[in-house]
């Protein structure tokens, strides 16, 4: 299914002078309005193929009917999703979860909607059918070289599989970790992983990266051999100039202060991206700006003030990805609204007063500064990302828009009601 220009536009236009009063309104207070639409415009945010289906909880799966049946049916429900809102230009893969095994055909379908391909994931932690050891007690730090080796080849593979589809970088989260006390060398462990990373770094293309993703725990309770964004640095450091850490923001123990990591991280050269989404507990891969929009706010805001210390093109500089899904909500209107929480935190960064910002600490005016921040949080910028959206061709209310649209009965009736996508 394809979602036409036109339709998108009639109902726009019915949203249309509700829009520009409430655009008027917001506008009148923000300094360069133009520049923030420009840039809000540019700004795109990869979909995870394994969120379009409702898996969610790793439980159990409930259909809500229509998901997608195949790697062609992800990459058009991406398609819907971008041309609602103009937002989510790429698609970032899971292997074996997808297996694209017909290259040409899967990029041409892609290119014909726009999208292209994010970093391609890796998956050491689960067993498949027809592998040779298992994955039990870890992959790339495993005791036994022979199942290092076998992770290893996985990697590559995947890497191979990415250089077909025009990816440029390649996500590596292990599950790898111990349960109990005393199960590991903690050294040895790290070693070994720095040594398979190592092997697979060596095999990346001379334009790629690796993006090294970190953990405290879950689905090991004791310890996680990459189990903080230290550990993380620690082996992109080690490996060189295309390694970095990416940041899944589920990743962290209650309350841990990402924005301050966020900031280091970009300092040091070494952030790679991100995987979006929120958490009240652990790693809950809620609805990105559910539980804390205040926190991704500050987040950004940090990424803005680095990127642009640093002269970096905020859209392409670094990776931005969603790592959320649920089997509560419609799997796209989910994605959906995960993408709007981004770009709002985005566009209340964006206008911050950082001259003032930047006074206010320097006199150690810490009121003042939080002042300054709280009045960007405060304001309402959602007619921004409307307009920028409209600008693009997208819809100005992406959801009211599907929904309008009854998109979800549509994909119902090409796909059927039974339908439980692969994934986790
Ligand atoms: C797992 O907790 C990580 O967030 C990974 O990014 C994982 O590959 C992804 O969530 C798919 O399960
Ligand atoms: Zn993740
Ligand atoms: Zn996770
Ligand atoms: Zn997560």
């Amino acid at each position: 299914m394809q979602l036409e220009k036109y339709i998108i536009d009639e109902h726009n236009n019915e949203l249309i002078d509700k829009h520009r009063r409430n655009l008027e309104q917001v506008a009148e207070g923000i300094n360069g309005l133009d520049a923030v639409l420009k840039k809000l415009a540019a700004f795109n945010i990869a979909i995870p193929s394994w969120a379009l289906g409702t898996g969610g909880t790793r439980f159990g799966r409930f259909s809500g009917g229509g998901e997608p049946r195949s790697l062609e049916e992800k990459i058009e429900d991406v398609g819907v999703i971008h041309a609602l809102n103009r937002s989510s230009n790429s698609i970032s893969l899971h292997i074996p979860w997808d297996i694209p095994e017909n290259a040409s055909s899967i990029k041409a379908l892609a290119s014909q909607l726009g999208l292209h391909f994010d970093a391609v994931n890796s998956n050491t932690f689960q067993d498949q059918p027809d592998q040779k050891h298992s994955y039990k007690y870890g992959s790339l730090h495993h005791v036994d070289k022979a199942v290092r080796e076998q992770a290893i080849q996985h990697n590559i593979e995947v890497i191979n599989y990415g250089v077909q589809l025009g990816s440029k970088a390649l996500s590596v989260w292990l599950s790898d970790g111990s349960n109990f006390p005393g199960q590991l060398n903690f050294r040895k462990a790290f070693q070994n992983t720095l040594e398979s990373l190592q092997t697979i770094y060596d095999a990346l293309p001379d334009d790629w990266k690796v993006w090294i993703e970190y953990k405290p725990f879950e689905p090991n309770f004791y310890s996680t051999t990459i189990g903080d964004w230290g550990q993380s640095l620690l082996l992109a450091n080690k490996l060189g100039g295309k390694a970095a850490t990416l940041v899944d923001l589920g990743h962290h123990l209650p309350n841990t202060n990402i924005e301050q990591i966020v900031s280091l991280l970009l300092m040091e050269g070494k952030l790679a991206g991100f995987h979006f989404n929120d958490s009240k507990y652990g790693d809950d891969d809620l609805t990105v700006g559910s539980i804390n929009p205040y926190q991704l706010f500050l987040i950004f805001n940090e990424l803005v003030e680095g990127m642009d210390t640093r002269g970096m093109n905020h859209s392409t500089a670094i990776g931005w990805m969603i790592d959320a899904s649920h089997n509560v909500k419609d799997p796209i209107e989910d994605l959906l609204q995960s993408v709007q929480a981004i770009k709002i935190a985005y566009a209340q960064a964006l206008i911050v007063d950082k001259k003032a910002l930047t006074d206010a600490q320097n006199n150690n005016d810490v009121a003042l500064a939080q002042e300054i921040l709280q009045d960007a949080y405060r304001t309402d910028v959602r007619p921004l990302i409307a307009e920028a959206s409209l600008r693009m061709g997208g819809a100005l209310n992406p959801i009211s828009t599907f929904r309008r649209l009854k998109v979800r009965d549509q994909l119902i009736k090409e796909r059927g009601t039974q339908t439980v996508a692969t994934g986790l």
